[in-house]
């Protein structure tokens, strides 16, 4: 055996086939690095307020001013974080793996873009976007939303964040199952495993024969779904991962 061949084939053993279809499915663990809050740190308490009661329909149905506030300061503090190592890691393994890839994020922060992701999918929406409430049109919403903001459709005051609240349906779910039902390697980056629809996607892709990593910084609540774990911090993990995948074409 030649060494080139032997080489080979010890890459080929750590990846045991050569990914052609990559889905990656990321959370709030992978802008842990760049100082954005998780929600797991917090306890899932924002300012004493379950998360699950200040984003939901009917936490702005009962009081707008509190919800909105709650946005406007995560929009904010989007001035004042930057792309972490992981998030560039992705951007350039995207430009340079031939396969297809598609990268699918829980996380409403604008970090994955910035560090020049293409093929990206917020299915949790965007701080950076805001939505008509009777339209639905969506805007690009770089400040704060008031009570006199109005959306230019109606001139009214009906702009909220385009977020997808608890109990509201995610973005692009018909894109994405069918990506998983295609992909033969799915990534699950920086998220517990707590919040479904994307916590069952792991199964999806199995189903569909695919091999499936956890990148996380502990064992997730889902970690059982997974053929295989790297434990650590996504921006000291990630890097080396990818490019041995690269290594391995
Ligand atoms: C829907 C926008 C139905 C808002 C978000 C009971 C059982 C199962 C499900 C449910 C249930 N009761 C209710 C539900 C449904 C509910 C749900 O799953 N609830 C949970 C709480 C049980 N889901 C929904 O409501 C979804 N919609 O089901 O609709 C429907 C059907 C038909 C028609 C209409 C409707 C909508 C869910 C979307 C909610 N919106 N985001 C906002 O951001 O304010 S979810 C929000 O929380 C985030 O987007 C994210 O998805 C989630 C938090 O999860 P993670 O990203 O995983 O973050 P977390 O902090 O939990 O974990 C971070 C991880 O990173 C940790 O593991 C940590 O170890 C790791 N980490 C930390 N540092 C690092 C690191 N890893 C690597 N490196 C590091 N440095």
């Amino acid at each position: 055996m030649t060494a080139h061949s032997s080489e080979h084939a010890t890459t080929h053993r750590t990846h045991p086939h050569l990914p052609r279809r990559i889905v990656v499915l990321t959370g709030a663990g992978i802008s842990a690095e760049s100082g954005v809050r998780t929600f797991r740190d917090s306890d899932g308490l924002w300012e004493n307020h379950r998360i699950e009661d200040v984003a939901t329909p009917e936490a702005f149905e009962r009081d707008a001013t509190l919800v909105q506030n709650f946005y406007n300061a995560r929009r904010a503090q989007l001035n004042d974080v930057h792309p972490n190592p992981a998030h560039r890691a992705l951007a350039s393994f995207e430009q340079q793996f031939p396969g297809e890839f598609l990268l699918v994020t829980q996380n409403v922060d604008d970090l994955h873009e910035r560090a020049g992701s293409q093929h990206l999918l917020h299915m949790h929406g965007e701080l950076k976007s805001a939505r008509c409430s009777r339209t639905h049109n969506v805007y690009q919403q770089h400040t704060d939303i008031t009570p006199d903001s109005r959306c230019p459709c109606c001139n009214t005051p009906t702009l909220r964040p385009h977020i997808v609240w608890f109990g509201e349906m995610p973005l692009f779910m018909d894109d994405i199952v069918q990506a998983l039902e295609q992909c033969d390697l799915f990534l699950s980056i920086g998220t517990s495993g707590h919040v479904y629809p994307a916590a069952g996607f792991v199964e999806i892709a199995s189903q569909a024969g695919a091999h499936t990593v956890e990148i996380n910084l502990e064992p997730s609540r889902i970690k059982d779904n997974f053929a295989e774990h790297r434990y650590g911090k996504a921006g000291d993990v990630l890097p080396g991962y990818l490019q041995s995948l690269l290594d391995a074409q």
